[in-house]
């Protein structure tokens, strides 16, 4: 099978009290692994089943479209999961701890301040209504930018298929989906926002925000 689950980079409890055990385990073991197996059922035996996960996403409106939905679907889903996971850490090893560096004066550029900054994302975060996710991107005129996108769309996904095209790269996201909340958060939004902060991981936003730059892709699945 081309697409693989991976890891976890650190026990289900990790992010205990801010994300709980038992949705992290939910989470990742059944709603990201059921996107990566319904990826792999629509791409095996086509001629994309050899294409990297964000060349398939960036060329969605190539893909035929009897398998489109279900690659922007599911494949969304395993990209956005798998960048997810690791722009969180525990509070021990660094997460919740400010950004740095080249990263922290461009947020400070394109925002004013940092918290101006988180401010702004809780409550775009807030406005999406349904499933979806708020991100951190990075533009194609090179600015970072606080933006949304519906389901398990991603941010380079073509404009017409629920994107911002493929020069729009996101440095972090949050899943807005009520299963990443719900058995803590019940329907406080707010409030798993406002823990999450906590335990996001800057220093890998800064190393994705270095790779993006170097043209490297983000990710290894
Ligand atoms: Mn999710």
């Amino acid at each position: 099978m081309p697409f693989e689950l991976p890891p976890l980079p650190y026990a289900h409890d990790a992010l205990e009290p801010y994300l709980d055990a038992r949705t992290m385990r939910l989470h990742h073991e059944k709603h990201h692994a059921g996107y990566v197996k319904k990826l792999n059922t629509a791409v095996s035996g086509t001629e994309w089943s050899t294409s990297s996960l964000e060349e398939m996403l960036r060329r969605l409106d190539e893909i035929p479209e009897a398998i489109r939905q279900a690659v922007r679907n599911n494949g969304g889903g395993h990209f956005n999961h798998s960048l997810f996971w690791t722009c969180m850490a525990l509070p021990a090893e660094g997460g919740g701890e400010e950004p740095t560096g080249e990263l922290a004066e461009e947020i400070e550029r394109a925002f004013g301040s940092f918290s101006d900054f988180q401010q702004g994302f809780g409550e775009i975060g807030m406005k999406v209504f349904g499933a979806g996710w708020v991100w951190l991107c990075l533009t194609p005129d090179q600015d970072l930018a606080v933006v949304t996108t519906a389901n398990q769309d991603t941010c380079f996904m073509p404009r017409e298929l629920g994107g911002y095209g493929r020069g729009s790269i996101p440095l972090l996201g949050l899943d807005l989906w009520e299963h990443a909340y719900y058995l803590k958060h019940k329907n406080h939004r707010a409030g798993y926002i406002n823990d999450w902060w906590n335990v996001v991981n800057w220093a890998q936003v800064s190393t994705n925000l270095q790779r993006v730059r170097g043209s490297q892709s983000l990710l290894t699945v």
